[in-house]
């Protein structure tokens, strides 16, 4: 039984009553005319009675699912946005990356998210998502939908503390980001994490996929590692671009791994760095100049002879947490 009653008897302001219409599939125009024929239009009671609760339905920001559309619009003045970041897809080494990855800003504050490319999220790392609580403890397990092309999406972060998130589809290619909320003493948490839940990718899980032997991109645990996108980088000289974050990896490899083809059909490579690394041959497409996986302590020097001409691509890995410290590009040519 649906009782009917009258839109007029019921105490909406405009905007409700707009939503509302809009939620039965009445476009503006349609409403107007409506409206100014001075229709009695007449509505479901449950619809119309559930509109007249709390503010939270449309337009609101729901605390798990935030609130979104498919095209631009104009917001009303309570959901105007204080931050905008945007999704997007781009080159290699951060293909997919949020602009900024890196991002302070207040309590309460509104962050409007972009879609001009397909096929984002904006996903808490969150025990209710069964990943790693990276956010703070009060708030819910938010996440967007996946966002259409030309669409945004909205959230309100109500919390101080420090936010890290992630796009569903793409976080194995590295597309993570942070926001800092708040007092940055409250966000102090580098590091500090529980053992619940899935934390970020590591290299060495991504390695673990059938057909995947050698990574060539950051991780999205490498990217929250750099100093970057650290909570102290983020508040003194935020917001932290993708370029930023790119620039320390490179920084990271640069400095750690020396290699000389001046005698061709001989490379050497030398640990430049203060660490006990492990070398790898990381494109299997090229030349193998290193024949296994050799471990060198700081300083040491590690000769092959024998190799052909080509192209090598090593890596230097920490062998205990896995993790890859530098890449050395060597073209070597034997004529
Ligand atoms: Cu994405």
């Amino acid at each position: 039984m649906t009782e009917q009653t009258n839109v007029e008897d019921l105490d909406l302001s405009d905007t409700e009553l707009l939503e509302l219409l809009r939620n039965h599939g009445l476009d503006r125009r349609s409403v107007m005319k409506v409206l100014g024929v001075g229709s009695a239009l007449t509505l479901g009671a449950g619809t119309a009675a559930g509109a007249e609760h709390d503010g939270s339905h449309p337009p609101g920001i729901d605390p798990y699912y935030g609130y979104t559309s498919p095209e631009d619009e104009n917001l009303p003045p309570e959901l105007r946005p204080d931050h905008t970041v945007g999704l997007h897809i781009g080159q290699p080494p951060i293909q997919f990356h949020f602009d900024p990855m890196g991002l302070h800003i207040d309590v309460g504050d509104i962050v409007r998210f972009d879609c001009p490319t397909p096929d984002h999220t904006v996903t808490a790392f969150h025990r209710g998502h069964g990943r790693q609580q990276r956010v703070p403890d009060a708030e819910e397990p938010f996440s967007s939908p996946v966002i259409s092309i030309g669409g945004f999406w909205l959230f309100q972060f109500d919390h101080p503390g420090t936010y890290d998130i992630y796009c569903a589809p793409h976080e194995i290619f590295g597309m993570v980001m942070r926001i800092v909320v708040g007092d940055p003493d409250s966000a102090a948490y580098d590091g500090e994490f529980g053992q619940e839940g899935r934390p970020p990718l590591h290299r060495s899980e991504i390695e673990g996929i059938p057909g995947v032997s050698e990574w060539m991109l950051p991780t999205s645990a490498e990217i929250f590692d750099t100093g970057a996108m650290s909570v102290r980088n983020i508040v003194e000289n935020g917001p932290v671009s993708r370029s930023d974050v790119v620039g320390d990896i490179r920084t990271m490899l640069d400095v750690e791994v020396d290699c000389d083809v001046s005698n061709p059909a001989r490379v050497t490579i030398t640990n430049v760095s203060g660490r006990r690394v492990q070398l790898r041959d990381i494109d299997h497409e090229g030349v193998d100049a290193v024949g296994g996986r050799p471990m060198l302590d700081p300083g040491e020097s590690y000769t092959r002879d024998g190799v052909e001409s080509g192209t090598a691509v090593l890596a230097a890995f920490d062998r205990e947490s896995d993790t890859r410290l530098g890449t050395v590009r060597a073209e070597i040519d034997c004529e």
